[in-house]
């Protein structure tokens, strides 16, 4: 038996069977450690699965990459709300334990962080933003070394730092003293590991660029998420032009049915606007309880505005701003709500 080791593995993104073939090519054993730079999810096909391969593992330790830093402050784009639906019930959960990970690892022979070290700062008093790439930490950095500048170009430390984040395309390497090693597993390039003692490179190519495929996989599903019954009409108007030109087939059958559900909203405006005058004809019929049967009416604004002759479409139209609110008027006059339409099914 050889000494266990320390394997040190660039961003993997979700790129589960990536890692698992890592791991076979290196015939990975129980006493090895098993290091992650952190970026575990976001991008790629199987961030549950690779989160449970190191939660599960004795022997390995995870650091926070800017993208489970996002998870845990909740700062969504594209990639997060993707992987949230990947995630499923399990994501609470999940994030939590993101939260409590490290932002660096000292090893005897190396350190180890996500994306950056400020220069001229002990390890213990980096910045977390920094250590982990954030955006305000990017931009701190550039700020203290100009832009174009690498903090890695200036480090000079005793002991060869390890980390990710920065995509190249060879692993970035300054003998004894640099080992970048995120190589683009979830674009379709490579997923690396940097094997302690000897610093040996190992790397095994990705099987496609999981990115592109994740966008379109996810399109629709994410767009079901989106608020759409609180939208205003020139919101809503806005995103149905802008997603129209979605071509994956999913997403367009949903922003199909997402138009025809806008059509049906409109006719539906109409209709509770005719609805409302005929209410207020029926009620100011009888003179007598005209006023007090209005007031105790859930429309009782928009009755008064119609005694006074003063409920035009434009006046309804104030009142109707959004989906739901439309729902709100339409409701007491017998007109069900229209629900924004579900997710269309995943084929095969
Ligand atoms: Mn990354």
């Amino acid at each position: 038996m050889g000494i266990p080791r320390q394997i040190v593995v660039g961003d993997i993104h979700g790129c589960h069977r990536e890692l698992v073939e890592l791991c076979d090519k290196l015939a990975v054993i129980d006493d090895d450690m098993l290091i992650s730079v952190g970026d575990l999810v976001d991008r790629g096909p199987e961030p549950a699965e690779v989160v449970q391969l190191f939660r599960e593992r004795r022997n390995s330790v995870v650091l926070t990459g800017n993208h489970e830093r996002k998870h845990v402050r909740g700062v969504f784009s594209y990639a997060q709300e993707i992987t949230k639906l990947q995630l499923g019930a399990a994501y609470a959960e999940i994030v939590q334990w993101m939260a409590a990970l490290p932002y660096y690892l000292e090893l005897p022979d190396a350190i180890i962080v996500h994306a950056a070290l400020e220069p001229g700062v002990p390890l213990a008093a980096q910045k977390q933003e920094v250590l982990c790439g954030s955006t305000a930490g990017e931009s701190e950095l550039e700020t203290k070394l100009g832009a174009g500048r690498w903090w890695h170009e200036h480090y000079d430390g005793a002991r060869p730092v390890i980390f990710g984040h920065h995509v190249v395309e060879q692993p970035l390497v300054r003998p004894g003293k640099i080992y970048g090693i995120d190589t683009g597993a979830c674009f379709g390039g490579a997923l690396t590991a940097v094997v302690l003692p000897g610093f040996d490179l190992v790397s095994v190519p990705a099987r496609e660029d999981h990115w592109a495929r994740a966008k379109r996989t996810w399109q629709a599903d994410v767009l079901t998420t989106r608020p759409w019954a609180d939208m205003s009409w020139a919101e809503l108007d806005e995103q149905l032009a802008r997603f129209g030109k979605l071509d994956e087939p999913r997403t367009h059958a949903y922003v199909e049915a997402l138009r025809a559900w806008r059509g049906a909203l409109a006719a539906r405006t109409t209709a509770a606007f005719e609805a409302v005058h005929r209410e207020a004809q029926r009620i100011a019929a009888d003179e007598a309880t005209r006023n007090d049967v209005a007031k105790r009416h859930p429309l009782a604004a928009l009755l008064f505005q119609a005694f006074r002759g003063r409920l035009d479409r434009a006046a309804f139209d104030k009142q109707c701003q959004t989906p739901r609110k439309l729902a709100t008027v339409g409701a007491p006059l017998g007109l069900p709500p229209l629900e924004p339409p579900a997710a269309p099914v995943r084929a095969g």
